[in-house]
């Protein structure tokens, strides 16, 4: 059985990776079409050795499609995977515009695949640093249950697009050649003021909200409860931008419910956990770094400590790369989930 597959916001980094992962994983795919805003309508793009053109991506776009992947904006997706929906397709959405929908499954496929039996139409792919903290924490939670979760993200700057890491590059190579910079797209492009990120450490990723915090800490907060089903969790977050091209890294510390929890118990549920790799000997220098998770699929843990006053707090140190399973592998393999439990028809 082979499906009709739409990408909706083909030429953005997250789309690109998509199609890539959808052709590494071997998706099966009867056709394919390449959908995008009107400015990146007619471009080409080459899949599977085929030549592609983009298509602007319109309501009727979706006729006879089974499957759409959204990447292209809150926006896009409010006003067109409703439409995708109502024409038979199953969306799969990487933006934040439905995950904390009650009528939506925000799904990891490690922690939460049988929420998509709920599903009604529109799938919610969660945000890329919730996905790999909550995929990481999955075989803890399960067995000792979570009290409490502090996590300090150390985030790419590919997460806020294309025009973000071009804007690190030129801005390195200005301050290096002793040129004036002039920062107008981090940390949010539609915000007041903009900061240097070469160079920098930024706290601010997305716009701030009305209690302090911003609102990727929020969706951190929010979705790792949706995930998990356990709302009784306390979660903070502060969210960093670093100039990193690729690859979250965070700082992760957790009290677990139930006594008995050791280190060497952390390492060996990270080494049976699916997607998980564990990194993680001190005496040879080995823990995860952004630079070797950029194209992995895995998401990295190392620099495991049982706290030294809390006996039931850790702290863990998780990479991944943000553009594949922070992005298009989770959605990737909430379509193989879906084909696998027979909801795409
Ligand atoms: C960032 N986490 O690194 C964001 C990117 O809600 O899907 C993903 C935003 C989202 O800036």
């Amino acid at each position: 059985q082979s499906f009709h597959v739409a990408v909706v916001g083909a030429t953005g980094a997250v789309g690109q990776q998509m199609l890539d992962t959808l052709d590494r994983l071997d998706f099966p795919i009867k056709t394919i079409k390449l959908l995008s805003s009107k400015r990146s309508a007619g471009k080409k793009i080459s899949f599977k050795g085929e030549e592609l053109t983009v298509e602007e991506a319109k309501p009727e776009s979706f006729d006879g499609v089974q499957l759409a992947l959204f990447s292209a904006g809150g926006s896009v997706s409010k006003a067109l995977a409703p439409e995708a929906v109502k024409r038979g397709a199953i969306v799969v959405d990487n933006t934040s515009a439905y995950r904390m929908d009650n009528e939506v499954p925000l799904v990891v496929p490690e922690v939460n695949e049988d929420a998509l039996d709920d599903h009604k139409g529109i799938i919610a792919n969660p945000n890329c640093s919730t996905i790999q903290m909550v995929a990481a924490l999955e075989p803890i939670r399960k067995e000792y249950g979570i009290s409490k979760l502090i996590v300090s993200t150390y985030q790419a700057v590919s997460g806020a697009g294309t025009e973000a890491v071009d804007e690190m590059y030129e801005q390195s190579r200005q301050i290096l050649d002793g040129e004036d910079i002039d920062p107008k797209v981090l940390p949010v492009s539609g915000d007041e003021k903009h900061y240097q990120i070469a160079f920098n450490a930024v706290p601010q990723i997305d716009v701030f909200t009305e209690n302090g915090f911003t609102f990727e800490e929020m969706k951190m907060i929010n979705e790792t409860k949706k995930i998990t089903g356990d709302s009784s969790m306390n979660v903070a977050a502060t969210c960093v931008r670093l100039p990193v091209e690729t690859g979250h890294s965070e700082s992760i510390y957790i009290e677990v419910e139930k006594d008995g929890l050791s280190t060497d118990k952390v390492k060996q549920l990270m080494e049976k956990a699916p997607g998980v790799t564990l990194q993680d000997k001190p005496e040879e220098q080995l823990y995860p770094l952004a630079s070797d998770a950029k194209g992995k699929d895995d998401i990295f843990v190392g620099r495991i400590r049982q706290d030294l006053d809390e006996k039931n707090g850790f702290h863990l140190w998780v990479v991944a790369d943000n553009l594949l399973k922070g992005a298009a592998l989770n959605s990737v393999q909430i379509a193989f989930s879906l084909v696998q439990k027979g909801l795409l028809k």
